[in-house]
């Protein structure tokens, strides 16, 4: 539950308890491999958490992760974890300088890395302070060992560390859409929060579920869903290795027919724009979807609800919270918002002077719940201004309406005022994309040398429409139809496709530039 007791080991509750409950039969993973089940999955992380005790490492040394979603990811990320090591899962879709930064400012002794994408990571090595093995989860080079090798050569019983419930049992680098990545510390009392409030409070997922998360287990988000939620009740999750391509989640939702769902904004709307992508051609079964990442805009939930038949729960989380803290919930959905505090978390909103503020007015969002990270590693100035007693500031900037719904309207740093108005990029972007020809869009403010901030839209069109100036003026003349005109945009870029974070958010400090 919420409160473990104080002697707790994660992994004794998310991977051992199914064996010593008498379903250790039940199929854990299907991965690129077939399935594995929840006796298999024990018996490859104590042989996991058997190899990194066997290189030296201790409790409370961290080992650091650059892996595809795979059997051997939990492997790894559960055997450290009941060894009582600490495994930091890293982005794979970084680039050497990130690498290089991270495994620096982590100290990890040991990373296991993925094969394929040793040739972005190795460059990173050369001259690690603190890095003393590198593990190869495929063929290692020179000076590397093999996973495979020291799995098979490790021992298939492990005896739990001594942890505590308060002890740190993870990291994850925050991506932010700007800024160098920060460490972000978590307990091993965060993963059963997270799988009580949110698995069980809001997802309501079953041990007959099959979830598939297209969100990578590495992001905080596709760490709760591929990982936590299916594990806490002996459901089974679907890796899929590589990118998440449309295609790829189709065919995946195709052959493995899951009940679950969990994509990112940008995948649904990608999804819906070819015709082709409906109920029959995808999975019969599906009962429920996840959005997260970013707002889903209105138009593409009711698309997806009507197309697929299966809700979408947009929700709203952070790598700092582990995972949704505001949501939608099953029957009451109400499109273009995030919904409402998941329960066991509440959340304020206020304003600069920190007052909370009233309905249907903008604030920034603060939130207090049981899976709160401890703070940054090694930033104590940014924690001291992000982590204030029990509230986490968000950064998001939101207003909450009659109902209880909570309406996103952009990071607190994209807001700005035109003819001293506020302009959430948001909204403007909301408007757009409900233009049929457009499937993507992107606000920022632009001054053309008045010192005057007006909107300037960035925008990706739909496979076969074609840009041009008579477009770029139906849009304008659109969005005013729809929205305060002071915040139609007075630019319209066409481009090809939006510049984002690996985790799929909007970076629209590239676009301000
Ligand atoms: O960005 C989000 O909404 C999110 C959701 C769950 C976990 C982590 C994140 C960043």
């Amino acid at each position: 539950g919420v409160h473990p007791p104080r002697d707790y080991n994660a992994a004794t509750d998310f991977i051992d308890r199914h064996g010593r409950e008498g379903h250790g039969g039940r199929t854990a993973i299907i991965d690129a491999d077939g399935p594995v089940s929840y006796d298999e999955l024990t018996e490859l992380v104590n042989r996991a958490g058997n190899a990194l005790l066997a290189l030296g490492l201790r409790q409370e040394s961290r080992v650091a992760m650059i892996m595809h979603d795979s059997r051997r990811f939990p492997a790894v990320f559960w055997g450290a974890i009941k060894a009582g090591i600490i495994p930091i899962p890293i982005n794979t879709l970084l680039r050497t300088s990130d690498y290089r930064h991270i495994l620096t400012d982590c100290r990890a002794r040991v990373l296991v890395v993925s094969e394929p994408l040793l040739d972005e990571v190795r460059p990173a090595l050369a001259e690690q302070p603190f890095l003393d093995t590198v593990i190869v989860d495929g063929q290692p080079g020179r000076d590397e060992q093999s996973l495979a090798d020291l799995l098979a050569a490790a021992g298939s019983d492990l005896e739990p560390a001594p942890t505590t419930a308060d002890d740190v049992a993870f990291w994850l680098y925050s991506s932010g859409s700007t800024g160098t990545p920060k460490g972000v510390l978590h307990l091993h009392r965060h993963l059963p929060a997270t799988a009580e409030c949110y698995g069980r409070g809001v997802l309501g997922i079953e041990p007959e579920d099959v979830i598939f998360s297209a969100a990578k287990l590495f992001f905080a988000y596709g760490l709760g869903n591929g990982m936590t939620f299916p594990f806490a009740i002996g459901a089974t999750a679907v890796y899929l290795p590589g990118r998440p391509a449309p295609d790829a989640v189709m065919a995946v939702l195709r052959e493995h027919q899951p009940t679950i769902f969990g994509g990112v904004p940008t995948l649904y709307a990608a999804i819906l724009a070819d015709d082709a992508n409906n109920r029959d051609s995808a999975s019969p079964v599906l009962r429920r979807c996840i959005s997260a990442g970013e707002a889903l805009p209105k138009e593409v939930g009711e698309r997806w609800q009507a197309r697929f038949g299966a809700e979408v729960l947009d929700g709203v989380g952070s790598t700092e919270m582990l995972h949704i803290f505001l949501s939608n919930r099953p029957g009451r959905v109400c499109y273009g918002t995030s919904g409402e505090p998941v329960p066991g978390y509440s959340v304020r909103l206020v304003d600069e002077s920190d007052h909370e503020v009233g309905q249907e007015e903008i604030g920034e969002l603060l939130v207090n719940g049981p899976s709160a990270c401890t703070g940054y590693w090694n930033r104590r100035d940014k924690s001291l201004d992000t982590f204030q007693g029990h509230w986490t500031r968000t950064g998001d900037k939101y207003y909450r309406d009659a109902e209880g719904c909570y309406h996103y309207c952009g990071r607190t740093d994209d807001m700005f005022k035109v003819s001293g108005q506020w302009v959430s990029p948001f909204e403007v972007e909301s408007a757009l994309i409900a233009h049929d020809q457009v499937l993507e869009a992107a606000v920022v403010p632009h001054d053309e040398g008045d010192n005057l901030l007006k909107p300037r839209a960035f925008v990706v069109l739909k496979n076969g429409c074609t840009a041009s100036d008579d477009l770029a003026a139906e849009l304008q003349g659109f969005v005013k139809a729809r929205i305060a005109t002071v915040k139609y945009p007075r630019w319209i870029d066409f481009l090809d496709e939006l510049p984002k974070t690996a985790t799929g958010k909007i970076q629209r400090f590239k676009l301000r530039a």
